[in-house]
Parts: structure tokens; C-alpha cells; sequence
């Protein structure tokens, strides 16, 4: 199934100039990113993002970390591309993460580990309403654009 999915690449991974080894890995994977941008969150996109996770113990640091510099947010299209942009991530801990995978490969914590990418229909979907418009967010496939 062709989807498009909500992909970010963390301050840490921007800090370690990872962006276009990232954007390599997408591209050789036989996804497109349909739009990007690079860019400083303010708490407020950084808590709607997260929301899911508001009142565990590890929130505060994890909104923490996205604010502490630029990511860089990207909409990424293709065959099960949030099935395939999750596996290109690898497990969420980089140190249970296969190598080969992007955390697994830079990842240095459960926090600083590089990139996000959503992990569900609905959270892709809720994912690329927060930070990219309608026009961008339906397929290109004009059968679909309605
Ligand atoms: P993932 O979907 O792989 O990004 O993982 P989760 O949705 O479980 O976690 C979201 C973010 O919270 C990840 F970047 C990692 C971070 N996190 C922590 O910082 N500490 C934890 O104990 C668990 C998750």
C-alpha cells in the first residue's frame, strides 16, 4: 500500500550532521520525501508531537531534547513507508537496536536516538497534520486528491 508518513530527524541526529546520510538511507530504500524542512520546535509543537507520552516519567526530557536545537521534519512517501521508515530506524533503544539501522548505527540513547518516524496510520496522520499543510499531506496521486 503506497502511504505517506511523518518522519524527524532529532537534534542530535542534526548536530552530528546525520541529515543526509538519513535522507541517502530513505532514498536508497526506494522512498520519496515529498517535503522537508528544517527547523527550531517551540514547546508547544514539541508536546503536541509527544502527546501520547505526556505524564510518563521520561516526557519531560524527551521535550527537552527536541527543543535543544533544529530537527529537521520530513513527510516521507512509498510501499509501506511507515512499516519500512520504522525498520530503516531500528529499535527504539539503540543499544537493543540492530546494526544497520539508523539508531543502531548513531544512535547514543533512548532519548538522543536520531530520528522518529511514526508508528501507526493514525499517528502518521496526526503527525503530519501538526507540521505540514492539507495540499502536502494527500497523496499525489490525483485519483486520490478528490
Ligand atoms: P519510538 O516510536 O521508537 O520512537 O518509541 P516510543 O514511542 O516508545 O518513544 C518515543 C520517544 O521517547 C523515543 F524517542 C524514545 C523516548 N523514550 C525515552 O526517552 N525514554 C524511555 O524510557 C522511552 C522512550
Amino acid at each position: 500500500m503506497r502511504e505517506r508518513t511523518f518522519v524527524m530527524v532529532k537534534p542530535d541526529g542534526v548536530a552530528k550532521g546525520l541529515t543526509d546520510e538519513i535522507v541517502a538511507r530513505i532514498e536508497r530504500a526506494g522512498l520519496k520525501i515529498v517535503s522537508t524542512r528544517r527547523m527550531k520546535l517551540d514547546r508547544g509543537l514539541a508536546e503536541e508531537l509527544y502527546s501520547v507520552h505526556r505524564g510518563k516519567d521520561f516526557f519531560e526530557r524527551l521535550v527537552e531534547h527536541v527543543l535543544s536545537g533544529e530537527v529537521v521534519v520530513m513527510l516521507v512517501e512509498g510501499e509501506n513507508a511507515i512499516a519500512r521508515m520504522r525498520e530503516l530506524s531500528g529499535a527504539t533503544d539503540p543499544a537493543k537496536a540492530t546494526k544497520g539501522t539508523i539508531r543502531g548505527d548513531f544512535g547514543s540513547s533512548i532519548t538522543e536516538n536520531v530520528i522518529h518516524a511514526a508508528d501507526s496510520a493514525e499517528s502518521a496522520e496526526q503527525e503530519m497534520r501538526i507540521f505540514f499543510e492539507k495540499s502536502e499531506i494527500l497523496s499525489s496521486e490525483p485519483s486520490k486528491q478528490g
